[in-house]
């Protein structure tokens, strides 16, 4: 019960805050999204990790109301570089399987891109393999849902869960996030290069684009663009920013 006062004190009084960390495109070597990513600014804690509050916010329920405010400033976010002639970049947003237990998010979605004017094509959701073990009639008919109003869907952490290849078959999904332990030793473990090598061919056979995330490396970065892998993400790029920061980096690229 302090856990969740403190999380609706902390939204009721703007102590929450998006960052964001850039995607790049191998093909163009531009950036061409970001992955929300929140943060609380904590009055006398300083900043707090989703690590640390995320899983707390699910427990209390907190995590619709709080969802919703991440999910609303991304996208007024994305129609803000919109408009400032950043028009090919996406904003990709994290769900939690709370979320769609407890409310509509495909209704949630429409209205939040219907109030910002953020155009359907510029938001992705990225939805965890763990997400998908229970309840899978009701999430397949959101996603369905969610997915006619041409929003992107994402896999997240693929290749981590119970049955990466059963996700696959039965949800819509458009793109695959390769999860981070499969990235980290692409240069020194030739099962890992070859595993991640396999996902990206079997992504581009079901006409799934992919995204590499926690690319730290020169070499990784090499790798992952020779076997055309679409999308890199990690510290190599750059950690995730504030949005003036990652405003600043959209302006060099220009
Ligand atoms: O940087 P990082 O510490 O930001 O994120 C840690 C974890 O918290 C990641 O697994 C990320 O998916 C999750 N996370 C970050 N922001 C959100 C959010 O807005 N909603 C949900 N459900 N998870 C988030
Ligand atoms: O997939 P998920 O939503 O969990 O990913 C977001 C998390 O990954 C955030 O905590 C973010 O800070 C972290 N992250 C982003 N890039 C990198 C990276 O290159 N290396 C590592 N170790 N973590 C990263
Ligand atoms: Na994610
Ligand atoms: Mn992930």
């Amino acid at each position: 019960v302090e856990m969740e006062n403190a999380l609706r004190v902390a939204l009721d009084q703007n102590q929450f805050e998006v960052y964001y960390q850039p995607k790049v495109n191998l093909r163009s070597g531009k950036y061409c999204g970001v992955e929300a990513l929140i943060r609380w600014n904590h009055p006398q804690n300083g900043m707090i990790q989703p690590g640390t509050f995320i899983s707390l916010a699910e427990k209390s329920g907190m995590i619709c109301p709080i969802g919703e405010w991440v999910m609303r400033t991304a996208c007024a976010q994305a129609k803000e570089w919109c408009e400032m002639g950043f028009d090919d970049i996406s904003v990709a947003v994290n769900l939690s399987a709370y979320q769609f237990s407890h409310e509509n998010v495909a209704n949630l979605v429409s209205r939040i891109l219907s109030d910002t004017g953020l155009g359907a094509h510029y938001l992705e959701l990225e939805l965890t393999e763990s997400m998908l073990i229970s309840d899978s009639d009701n999430m397949l008919m959101a996603l369905r849902e969610i997915k006619a109003i041409g929003v992107t869907l994402t896999l997240d952490d693929f290749g981590t869960g119970y049955s990466s290849l059963a996700y696959l078959k039965r949800f819509p999904f458009d793109v695959i996030k390769i999860d981070r332990s499969f990235v980290r030793n692409i240069t020194t473990d030739a099962n890992d290069a070859s595993l991640t090598k396999t996902i990206v061919l079997m992504a581009k056979s079901l006409k799934m684009k992919t995204v590499a995330e926690g690319v730290e490396t020169q070499g990784q970065l090499g790798f992952l663009s020779s076997i055309k892998c679409d999308v890199v993400q990690g510290f190599y790029l750059s950690k995730p920013i504030n949005a003036a920061a990652l405003t600043e980096l959209l302006r060099k690229q220009k």
